[in-house]
């Protein structure tokens, strides 16, 4: 008897402990990630161990863990993928009670993936610039997706690989939105002339912008405040055409271990105090819960000519696929 009670306390233990934790892929910048699993630790006292992966990655990864999940909490990263998930049955629908306070944006992003995800921020994609380099190589600053098949910026252009990158894969979408699917890849194939990189990660191309490694990125035009910040000659502009936006969002992974715990931390980060973790770690997104103070970093999404991104079509499995798909045969294979 005494040794079954022994035995019972130390599953209770150790049910105890495991719940005491929430493992969370973090699609953000290290800065917010690292950020919010400090002060979550300080103020709850649970852990959050934290991995660290773009939007298409994770995704990647949640397919990987399909059969025996050991994430609980996918948070952030553009809102394709995390669609593409909830359709692939890898995420929990969830109710947040919090819904209600969140932009229509948000709350649609929800309502679309029979809430398997939700919205926590947006933002608009552009082209980052460095200032010095530009002038170096007596460029003009790119007005337009169109200034960017003009042969003076061949090999100056980066942006990141759709197949890997949830920011590449909002841009090909934008553009099939804009364009048309034909145009969009005609478009595509004269850009890649000009691309000197394709990276991995989207937050790539802007940091090689920071560094004078390249004089042009596409990229969310709210990661470049935090690189002027740091003194780096920076600056942004929207596409006259017009553009698309992220909805950078958060999911729960169907078959989490810490469920309970998933949970909390889902409806922490929808509050506006968690919101502001953001703009604290000099990320600039607008955030999705509508009394979150806005940081005068974030774009002002009236003064930039913005689509009507359809979310659901291009967030569909099938569609992202295809057209990444079709880009690495179309796009990718041609000689640069
Ligand atoms: O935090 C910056 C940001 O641009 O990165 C996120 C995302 O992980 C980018 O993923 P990819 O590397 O797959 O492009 C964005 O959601 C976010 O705004």
């Amino acid at each position: 008897m005494k040794k079954l009670l022994c035995a019972a306390a130390l599953v209770g233990m150790s049910s105890l402990a495991s719940a005491q934790q929430v493992n969370v892929i973090c699609s953000v910048q290290a800065d917010w990630c690292n950020m919010i699993a400090t002060v979550y630790a300080r103020t709850t006292g649970v852990k959050i161990n934290l991995a660290l992966k773009g939007s298409g990655e994770a995704l990647a990864q949640l397919i990987a863990e399909k059969d025996n999940p050991k994430t609980d909490v996918w948070f952030g990263g553009t809102g394709d993928p995390h669609l593409q998930a909830a359709e692939s049955g890898l995420t929990l629908e969830y109710k947040s009670p919090t819904l209600s306070q969140l932009y229509p944006w948000a709350q649609q992003q929800a309502q679309q993936s029979g809430f398997k995800t939700v919205g926590i921020y947006s933002g608009p994609l552009g082209f980052g610039y460095n200032t010095e380099l530009l002038k170096k190589k007596k460029l003009a600053v790119p007005q337009s997706w169109a200034d960017l098949l003009k042969p003076e910026y061949k090999g100056d252009i980066q942006v990141a690989n759709p197949a890997s990158s949830g920011t590449a894969y909002t841009m090909i979408a934008t553009l099939v939105q804009l364009m048309g699917e034909e145009k969009a890849f005609d478009y595509l194939k004269g850009l890649h002339k000009n691309v000197g990189q394709y990276t991995r990660s989207g937050t790539g191309p802007i940091k090689a912008v920071a560094r004078g490694e390249t004089a042009v990125s596409i990229s969310f035009v709210h990661d470049a405040p935090q690189e002027r910040m740091q003194g780096f000659p920076v600056e942004t502009v929207t596409p006259a055409e017009g553009t698309g936006a992220e909805i950078g969002s958060m999911s729960i992974v169907k078959g989490a271990r810490n469920l309970a715990e998933a949970k909390k931390f889902y409806e922490w980060a929808l509050t506006p105090q968690a919101q502001t973790f953001g703009a604290a770690a000099k990320q600039f997104q607008l955030p999705s819960n509508k009394g979150t103070v806005v940081d005068a970093n974030v774009p002002d999404f009236k003064k930039i000519k913005m689509i009507n991104y359809d979310y659901a079509k291009y967030g569909a499995s099938a569609e992202r696929r295809r057209l990444i798909a079709r880009w690495e045969k179309d796009v990718n294979s041609l000689p640069r």
